[in-house]
């Protein structure tokens, strides 16, 4: 299937980091099915999944009450382009679980949201410049593919071919939890500075928690500079609370990108914020979005059946106990970070501070640990810079298969 894939998909994958090849494997899993905390492969192998899509899949995979949703509003038509009352719905369950937002705009995936709300966030202050920090990843946005040049706080490079550099000129970049270098690009660029964007809890260089006084110092920067801030919650977002990091940390930002749990496993994601900011936006206000798929009924009812559950707070309960149990049968294998339901095991003495020090980690290690993994039913990210997703369908039999797999590793 591999050799076809290749004949036809780019690198045989249509998502770089599901090659693989961070991980030593020339050749990656072909899943077809999945149930549970668990996948199968095309030869019919049952791995424990602590990718979980990367981080949609709070109730697990092909959970019922999301599909049924799913099947229901099928059965009455896929898409229309026109209002429906599950968009509202969704809405309103958004607006009503994240602090900060008092309207969204839905989307199809966090790279579109993301991109938009730099639009926004640029339009609303007439700026251009953005800082984001080393290691924190925003989708495939051209401004945002941005890596630091040499020194501390600089204009960004592009860190792919195609993007013109006037492009990434206008993007800083500084290492994550520093806040004397943010400080210092913001006093050098600050008149420019239309945003601040990060993620509150960076999960893109494996689990780096926000040290105490980072995002309180991003949001002070933002007020003295007149940028608005941005927190990326497309992981964060419905995992580490309801109302994701802004309301574990309670920091408000000005906008909110969401993704993955808010549309339930379907392609939906979300950016929202103020009114007076969100309702710049066409067809009212005067700065272009658009999509034609945004706020698709399948996915919309998708996202209605999870983020309804989410009203429970014993949800919470739940994923911070799990989580848990999986820090501790992780723990005496490496230096593990975790916030809530996400986690990364680094190979490392630790701690991973910032993009720097997870760079630092010996991937080779982790690569192998991924491989042996996988042959003992085990499947983690195939990278050491993302995280491992604790869902409500991982439970003791699933993190005692991991315990057991990774002594096995150690032996
Ligand atoms: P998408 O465009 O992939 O839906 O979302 C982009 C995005 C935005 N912001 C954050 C914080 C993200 O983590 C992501 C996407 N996450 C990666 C894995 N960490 C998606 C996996 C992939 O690229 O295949």
């Amino acid at each position: 299937m591999y050799r076809r894939a290749l004949e036809l998909i780019p690198g045989g994958v249509n998502s770089p980091v599901r090659a693989m090849r961070a991980v030593g494997l020339d050749e990656p899993l072909f899943v077809r099915r999945g149930e549970g905390a668990y996948i199968e492969d095309l030869d019919g192998n049952r791995y424990v999944d602590w990718v979980m899509s990367w981080g949609p899949l709070l109730f697990g995979h092909a959970d019922h009450e999301t599909i049924a949703a799913v099947v229901e509003a099928a059965e009455r038509g896929t898409t229309f382009g026109a209002p429906t009352e599950a968009e509202v719905e969704l809405a309103a369950e958004i607006v009503d679980a994240v602090p900060s937002v008092e309207k969204v705009r839905l989307v199809s995936s966090g790279t579109e949201a993301a991109m938009s709300a730099v639009r926004l966030a640029r339009a609303h202050t007439a700026r251009d410049r953005i800082l984001k920090f080393a290691g924190c990843y925003h989708g495939h946005v051209d401004a945002l593919l941005a890596s630091a040049g040499s020194g501390v706080a600089t204009l960004g490079l592009p860190s792919s071919p195609g993007i013109p550099t006037r492009v990434t000129e206008h993007t800083i970049v500084s290492p994550y939890n520093d806040v004397d270098a943010a400080a210092a690009a913001v006093a050098r660029y600050g008149e420019g500075l239309a945003a601040i964007i990060v993620e509150p809890v960076a999960g893109n260089m494996g689990v780096v928690p926000p040290e105490r006084g980072f995002l309180t110092a991003l949001r002070r920067l933002c007020d003295g500079s007149g940028a608005l801030l941005i927190f990326d919650e497309v992981i964060t977002g419905f995992r580490v609370a309801r109302g994701g990091a802004q309301e574990r940390f309670g920091i408000s930002p000005d906008l909110t990108v969401l993704g993955k749990i808010a549309g339930g496993g379907l392609p939906l994601a979300a950016f929202g914020g103020r009114s007076e900011i969100m309702d710049r936006l066409a067809p009212g206000g005067d700065v272009y979005q658009a999509g034609t798929l945004s706020g698709n009924p399948l996915a919309t009812a998708a996202g209605l059946a999870v983020l309804r559950r989410l009203r429970d707070p014993h949800v919470y309960d739940e994923l911070e106990a799990r989580g848990a149990r999986l820090e501790a049968a992780l723990a005496p294998h490496g230096h593990v970070q975790r916030v809530g339901a996400m986690a990364t095991l680094f190979m490392t003495d630790g701690p991973v501070r910032n993009f720097a020090d997870a760079q630092a980690c010996d991937t080779d290690r982790y690569g192998a640990l991924f491989r042996h993994l996988l042959a003992h039913g085990v499947y983690v990210a195939p990278s050491q810079f993302e995280c491992m997703f604790v869902s409500l369908a991982h439970g003791d039999e699933e993190i005692e298969r991991t315990a057991q797999a990774l002594a096995d590793f150690d032996g």
